[in-house]
């Protein structure tokens, strides 16, 4: 099994990850998807692990109808960066929160690409991987009325949550 074929799709955004156990971090930017109505797919590709897999899956992801890839990793956390050297779509990186350095080395390993190689670095863990679904969301909604809307009615039912609770006694 090669792993560098891909199933058609109808998904816009890509959600990749390094490892299964990335997945509790992800699937945080795969709700916010979900919520917002936005096809996508969730795959483990891993840079270290499955490179022919990485390159094969940037390479394609354009013809393939994607226009936003979400890629999170850890530790060593080359996934991200990689990507965006084989594909001109945006890249967003989630840096997960690994157990020996608690992340800091995803986060420094994905935010410093060199000039020329952009990735769209959110924080470490569970917030930095639902700002990238939020943030593939407002990149797609440039091009998508009624998902802007959507988009729009997320951001209210979050600032009604807040004042809600908002009176402390
Ligand atoms: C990275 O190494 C993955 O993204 C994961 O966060 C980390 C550890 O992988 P596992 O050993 O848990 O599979 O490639």
């Amino acid at each position: 099994m090669s792993g560098t074929d891909f199933a058609d799709t109808d998904a816009t955004v890509g959600v990749i990850m390094g490892s299964r156990n990335d997945w509790e971090t992800m699937k945080h930017a795969s709700d916010v998807l979900k919520e917002l109505g936005i096809a996508h797919e969730s795959l483990v590709v891993s840079a270290h692990r499955t490179p022919a897999r990485m390159v094969a899956y940037a390479a394609k992801a354009d013809s393939r109808g994607l226009k936003v890839i979400i890629a999170g990793a850890g530790g060593a956390a080359h996934l991200p960066g990689m990507v965006a050297s084989e594909t001109n779509l945006p890249v967003i990186g989630v840096p997960v929160q690994s157990r020996a350095l608690q992340g800091m080395d995803s986060l420094l390993s994905i935010v410093q690409m060199p000039g020329g190689i952009p990735v769209a670095t959110m924080s470490i863990g569970n917030s930095g991987a639902k700002n990238a679904g939020i943030l593939a969301a407002r990149i797609l909604a440039l091009a998508d009325e009624a998902l802007a809307k959507r988009l729009a009615d997320f951001v209210q039912k979050q600032t009604d949550a807040v004042l809600e609770s908002a009176e402390l006694g």
